[in-house]
């Protein structure tokens, strides 16, 4: 069986996709307010809500939520969200502390679009920790919509943003490591904690997203994933709803997957079952040219104007946080294989 849903409420119909049948039973698909059915949300939607790639950002959604809970806006709220990734050493994916290039360099990329679908971007930005607040910038204050390399830094700079190394001993460490192997080889989950995408509709219904990262690690010198692209990494489309990504990045650029879920959504797909469509575009496209996906994770999220959600990946053990009126909690996502 599968479900599908529409935005528009009179039109709501749910159905089961088998995996979740066999979760939650009937029941837990359909509106149970009250009852302790921790899918309700899920399924019909509430504001403010925010979502966040990994289940590691419950502190993000934390920040995030602080805001959504006064009335405050989205956008103000994803920034503040994935700034306490961007600034967490230990998060090795994102901002200060990500592992860095072959070369031994960090280079960050992010992007950030708002409910009125102006969006900015930084791409392959050293030195400066918070690559989101770099993109916001970059999109209220300049005519573009893109920053990249020498330039993002010294607008970077000109902004008064405050100038670090970004390398941390722990990132050096691990660098050190790689190169007495040096195979460029993406992992499939790194340490359940990566790229931070964010979306987040706020009381007033007004749709925002973020997405940063520092990139695969020990990529080439100067590559540009997914996170900074937007409809690739993230996408928001105020009227319908808002997607982002996370992990092998060149996956989701070849397939314009959180674009291409923001318009599943239009066609009256739930977040899930649109996320769903987009990993399978990835698979069939593999598929087509006869590669592997054994070693490819993609994970998408999916928020929609009514403020339900959902996600879907390639492969097991992509998680994410969701923070509604039911509180804060972590999840799992479902899968492809
Ligand atoms: C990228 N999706 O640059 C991002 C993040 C990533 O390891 O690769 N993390 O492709």
């Amino acid at each position: 069986i599968q479900y599908r849903s529409s935005s528009n409420e009179d039109r709501l119909t749910v159905m089961l996709n088998r995996k979740q049948f066999l979760k939650t039973g009937f029941l837990g698909a359909i509106p149970l307010a009250g009852i302790g059915c921790t899918n309700v949300n899920k399924f019909t939607g509430s504001k403010p809500v925010v979502i966040a790639t990994w289940n590691t950002a419950i502190k993000a959604n934390e920040a995030a939520w602080k805001i959504l809970e006064n009335e405050g806006y989205a956008l103000d709220a994803v920034e503040a969200g994935v700034r306490v990734e961007e600034d967490d050493p230990m998060n090795m994916s994102v901002g200060y502390g990500g592992r860095p290039d072959r070369e031994g360099i960090v280079s960050l990329d992010a992007c950030i679009m708002d409910d009125k679908g102006e969006c900015g971007a930084v791409v392959f930005l050293q030195n400066y920790k918070n690559p989101i607040s770099v993109a916001r910038k970059v999109m209220e204050e300049t005519p573009h919509i893109m920053l990249a390399g020498k330039g993002a830094q010294q607008f970077a700079k000109d902004q008064g943003f405050e100038e670090m190394d970004l390398l941390t001993p722990k990132a050096k460490e691990a660098w050190e490591k790689w190169l007495e192997n040096g195979k460029y080889e993406p992992e499939v989950n790194i340490e359940n904690h990566d790229t931070i995408g964010m979306l987040a509709l706020d009381a007033e219904g007004r749709l925002s997203g973020a997405c940063t990262t520092s990139g695969a690690a020990w990529k080439m010198h100067g590559r540009v994933g997914d996170s900074p692209l937007i409809g690739a990494g993230l996408f928001v489309d105020p009227e319908i709803g808002a997607a982002c990504a996370t992990r092998l990045g060149e996956e989701v650029v070849k397939t314009a997957g959180s674009a291409l879920i923001v318009e599943m959504m239009r066609q009256g797909y739930s977040p899930e079952e649109a996320c769903k469509i987009a990993v399978d575009r990835i698979i069939s496209r593999n598929k087509r040219n006869g590669t592997s996906l054994k070693n490819t994770q993609v994970g998408y999220l999916a928020l929609n104007k009514d403020g339900a959600f959902g996600a879907y990946s390639i492969q097991e053990g992509f998680t994410y946080a969701v923070y509604n009126a039911d509180g804060n909690r972590k999840m799992d996502s479902e899968f492809r294989s």
